[in-house]
């Protein structure tokens, strides 16, 4: 209760620093894709090509070698994958789907592009370059370990050169439900163009030529690619979203698509030399033809798209939830309300927490252990010393809702307990974890019947068991039992991932 509190000289911890705010939303990094690794799949495809008749064409032995050139290297690194056949000018095709365990079903991300080439040539860059590409940002996937919020499929599509068979087929095949479970299409058709250019397909149709916006959500792939390709100050522009590739049947069908093309047949105009650099003339003269060979490849441009296919998918699968190891997940210092609410069964009838400026007693600080405010029971003096502590029972401030990423987390934090002598083990200051309908005590400091002074300490508490899930903080203090004189105060509030 309230009483005239008579400390002894107690060294008080004030001032402790604030460590600068850091983004509170923080994208996944990607990683680098070693471009040397994407060339060698496709010197690989080129001798599976010379191996069969220099080619990889739908119903040619090339083809298959390929898909079981890619499966072979997906399932060694832990890839689900399957070959789905369908039957297509009296060929059976093969599409290879690989899934990446874990992650939400329900909010499926796809990367894909077509496996196959005409009969003319072996297909290099039409379309050994998207696929490549794709399996070393798979591989990337398996060896990062990343655990991305969504789910991650890969696809090498069949028969694409004979109008998107394989795709359409796989599109298909699925139920609504199962089509409702991809929000996601990603594809990379056509990425080492000889003489590139750097097009992004135009999904929110911002270039307003040819075919209309894609499916909504097809505008955020595009700005995802997008903000890669200015992030190293190579220009971007738009391709008409008109579905002449894979991602054609999934627009087709409301599932947002996106993806990079380096030019096929068209021609480099003068103002895009410009932009470019290269010359005038087709993007790439050997599209279609038997020269689509190893050495039709821009290395430039394959290096590039392949790391903005990396960006593309660590930052659309991972919500950026999952910041790099060592920085901040969470933070509040309390200088600004962040949405914190009282508890609704708290039973103290003075005190209550509160994000305030607290004024100093003996039995309170007027200091926050950083900035000017704290979050604190009853902020104000009051007519005597012991006015404004906690009586009666519990007080309970909930922190904001956060959302936790996967790995080792640790919660830190500036707090501090004061009591009279007249307190007991049945007063405290805690913080606890409520996470669905289960709360957990993370930190507790008793009480005693001794003098505590008010003295900013530190503390904290590994949170790594709530991982991956939606949690709040509550932060409580009890004045219980006999009545007692009870203030805390909590500060500088941080979790993060180690
Ligand atoms: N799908 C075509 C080439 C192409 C790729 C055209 C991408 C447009 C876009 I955007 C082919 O395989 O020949
Ligand atoms: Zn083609
Ligand atoms: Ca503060």
């Amino acid at each position: 209760m309230r009483a005239p509190l008579v400390l002894g000289a107690a060294a008080l911890i004030l001032g402790l620093a604030t460590a600068p705010a850091q983004a509170e939303a923080q994208l996944a990094a990607a990683p680098d894709i070693p471009v040397a690794n994407v060339k060698a799949h496709l010197t690989q495809l080129q001798s599976i090509a010379t191996a069969n008749g220099g080619n990889r064409a739908h119903g040619r032995p090339g083809y298959l070698a390929s898909v079981t050139y890619v499966k072979n290297l997906l399932d060694a690194a832990g890839y689900t994958t399957r070959q789905q056949s369908f039957t297509y000018n009296g060929a059976t095709g093969y599409n290879l789907i690989a899934d990446w365990p874990g992650g939400d079903t329900a909010d499926t991300l796809m990367v894909g592009g077509h496996l196959d080439s005409v009969t003319a040539g072996p297909g290099i860059n039409d379309n050994g370059s998207g696929s490549a590409a794709n399996l070393e940002v798979a591989l990337a996937v398996a060896r990062t370990n990343f655990q991305p919020d969504r789910h991650l499929r890969f696809a090498w599509w069949g028969a694409e050169e004979l109008g998107l068979r394989g795709s359409t087929a796989y599109v298909n095949s699925l139920t609504t439900a199962q089509k409702r479970e991809i929000t996601g299409y990603l594809n990379f058709d056509m990425v080492g163009s000889p003489n590139p250019g750097y097009f992004l397909y135009d999904g929110d149709n911002s270039d307003g030529t040819g075919a209309g916006p894609g499916p909504a959500g097809s505008a955020q792939i595009e700005a995802t690619l997008a903000a890669y390709f200015s992030s190293i100050g190579v220009p971007t522009r738009g391709t008409d979203f008109d579905g002449r590739s894979d991602y054609g049947p999934f627009i087709a069908n409301g599932i947002p698509a996106g993806g990079i093309f380096t030019g096929a047949e068209g021609r480099k105009t003068a103002a895009q030399v410009q932009l470019w650099g290269g010359t005038t003339g087709a993007f790439d003269p050997c599209y279609h033809a038997s020269c689509d060979t190893i050495t039709n490849i821009n290395d430039t441009a394959l290096d590039r798209n392949s790391d903005a296919i990396a960006y593309t998918v660590w930052n659309l699968a991972d919500g950026g939830t999952t910041p790099p190891t060592g920085t901040t997940v969470w933070e509040d210092d309390f200088e600004t309300a962040k949405g914190w609410t009282a508890g609704t069964s708290d039973t103290a009838t003075s005190g209550r927490f509160e994000r305030a400026d607290p004024a100093a007693t003996t039995s309170q600080l007027g200091n926050a252990a950083g900035g000017t405010y704290d979050l604190v029971t009853g902020a104000t003096a009051g007519s005597s010393a012991g006015a404004n502590d906690v009586d009666g029972g519990t007080t309970t401030i909930l922190s904001p809702s956060i959302t936790l990423p996967t790995g080792t987390l640790t919660l830190n934090f500036s707090w501090y307990l004061s009591h009279l002598s007249n307190s007991s083990s049945a007063d405290y200051v805690r913080i606890r974890v409520v996470s669905g309908s289960t709360t957990t005590t993370v930190f507790s400091q008793a009480g005693a019947a001794s003098d505590r002074a008010p003295a900013w300490a530190t503390g904290s508490a590994n949170l790594s068991s709530f991982a991956g899930q939606t949690i709040r903080l509550s932060v409580e203090a009890a004045d219980a039992s006999t009545a007692s004189l009870v203030e805390a105060a909590v500060d500088n509030v941080k979790i993060t991932k180690a």
